[in-house]
Order: C-alpha cells, then structure tokens, then sequence
C-alpha cells in the first residue's frame, strides 16, 4: 500500500512537473521574437498570433517616386487583417550558403519540393540550355540569396519544411501590432537598413537597430523579398480579413520590403512591389522562410 500511495504521487508529482514544463514551454513561445534554430540550422523568431492594420491608411501623407506611384493604390484600403496562428520566421534573409545547403543535400533536383507549375518550368528552363540554379551574383557565404525566381524560393522552403510567407504574414512579422511604417517605427533612419546609397546587398543583419518587433533584420531593404500571393490590386478591396493568402490564380506574385539602392518609400512594410512572374530572378530579390506552428508540411505534400 505504502508503496502504491508513493507511486501515485511520485507521478501526480511527474504530472504536475510535465504540466508545468509544457505551460513554461508555451510561454516562451508565446514571447514575441522568442528564438529558435530549425531543422536545418537556420534561426528563425516566434510571431504570436495577433492582429494589425494591412496596408496604409493615410496615403496622401506619402510621397512615392513617380516609378513606384502606381503601386499606392494596391495598398488601400486599410484594414484590419488578423493571423489567427502564430509561426516561426527566418530571422534573416535566406543566404547563399543556406540555398548551397539546399542544393549540396539534392533539394534542388527532388522534385517532390517543387509544386507542379514550378517543376515544369525548371524542365523546360534546363530543356532551353539555361543553367540552374543561377548566380548572377558572386554568391558570398553569408549574403542574401538573390538571383532566384519564386518557384525556387518555394521549393528550398519547402525542403526547409516550410513554406513562403503569406504577405500578411510578412507584413504583420515586419509593423507589428501596432502596425508600424518601417520595422523599427514610423520615420526612415538610413541607418537602420540597406535602402540608400547602396551599391550591393550586405552580410545578412548588418543593421541590427533596424530589427522588427519580433526581431527579423533586413526586413526594409537589403534584397526584395519574394511572399507566397499572387498579386491582385483590389484584394485589399475584398479579401479575407483573417488569414488572408491573396487571390487564388494571377500572374504576378508580391514582393516586400525594398531593396538596396531603392528608396525609403519603398522600404516601407506596407509596400507592395508588383511586375514580376513567378519565372522571375534578378540581383536585388531574394525571400525568407515561415515554419507554422505545430507539424509543418511533409517535403512529399503537393
Ligand atoms: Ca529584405
């Protein structure tokens, strides 16, 4: 008897112990920035679920450069966008010698990281003689990965075990809850990113001042980075208020945050960038990762 009654509370005691860790472990979690590293080495931080203003309310403060004037009106209206789970975002931009990883260990040519659409376009991308993947720039170890189209972004964040960001996801890791104008608040500070007087992407966190809320660098400028929406300018007008992920079809995908050599309106986490095919690449575009919480998706999943 004795024995049993010191058993059975030898484990209400383990119980308590393990209800206690998994409480103290969802609390961490739930910090915003909390950080982690991933499967493959990559650190990325904790976004919490929570809602923000999408978009820009008061356009006629802003005073966009005549090339990038079109794009306003994709930004309104505002609204109130909810993200009703929270997720892991890469801390930095995706480097080349994470995309090396990706490529060394046959990520690259398994096609069971590549959707359907992106799969035929590497075929016939390789059928037509052109050599992927591509550098069309020196690709330095610990500098963005640029030079690559959003069929590949999808295809190493799915070996990743994840997946591109939707653009509310990235914008509400970038303004917060308090949906700032740029990651650290609502005036450009070039000394908080690489946007102006530029001439070439940096060592991926270089302008650790220009941190997000949750901590992700080099969301304001550095590379472009590819999001998971195809583009539509009036879905602001009609989409989901709660975990939007854009339009079902298009032909253009979004891109954010600006890019070295832009300027500070574009640097703004509102801003959307639009004119780029998913078959896309060049110098000043790169992407980061999302891992949702709980199981993320099998490399095997269409
Ligand atoms: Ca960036």
């Amino acid at each position: 008897m004795a024995t049993a009654a010191f058993t059975a509370v030898n484990r209400g005691v383990g119980l308590m112990l393990a209800a206690t860790a998994l409480l103290a472990g969802a609390d961490a979690t739930e910090t915003p920035g909390h950080p982690r590293t991933d499967g493959a080495g990559i650190e990325q931080v904790w976004v919490p679920a929570g809602s923000f203003l999408m978009g820009t309310a008061d356009a006629a403060a802003l005073e966009p450069p005549a090339w990038a004037r079109r794009e306003l009106a994709s930004e309104q209206p505002a609204r109130e966008v909810t993200i009703s789970s929270g997720f892991w975002i890469d801390r930095y931009e995706v480097t080349n010698a994470a995309y090396q990883a990706f490529v060394d260990d046959g990520g690259y040519d398994d096609r069971s990281n590549w959707s359907s659409q992106g799969w035929h376009w590497l075929v016939a991308a390789r059928a037509a003689g052109i050599r992927l993947p591509d550098e069309c720039v020196e690709p330095i170890a610990d500098q963005p990965r640029a030079c690559v189209t959003w069929h590949e972004a999808a295809a190493y964040a799915r070996w990743r075990g994840g997946r591109l960001p939707t653009e509310a996801e990235w914008e509400y890791a970038a303004r917060g809850p308090s949906s700032l104008s740029y990651p650290w608040g609502n005036e450009f500070d070039p000394a908080r990113a690489n946007v102006i007087d530029s001439t070439g992407a940096t060592t991926v966190g270089s302008f650790p001042t220009g941190a997000s809320w949750v901590g992700a660098l080099d969301m304001a400028g550095n590379v472009m980075e590819w999001v998971l929406d195809w583009l539509d300018p009036g879905y602001y007008a009609s989409g989901d208020h709660r975990d939007p992920t854009g339009p079902a079809t298009g032909q253009i995908k979004v891109e954010k945050g600006g890019w070295w050599g832009a300027h500070p309106y574009v640097a703004r986490s509102a801003y959307r960038h639009f004119e780029d095919p998913p078959e896309y690449s060049d110098h000043h575009i790169g992407f980061r990762v999302v891992t949702p919480a709980g199981a993320p998706p099998a490399r095997s999943e269409p």
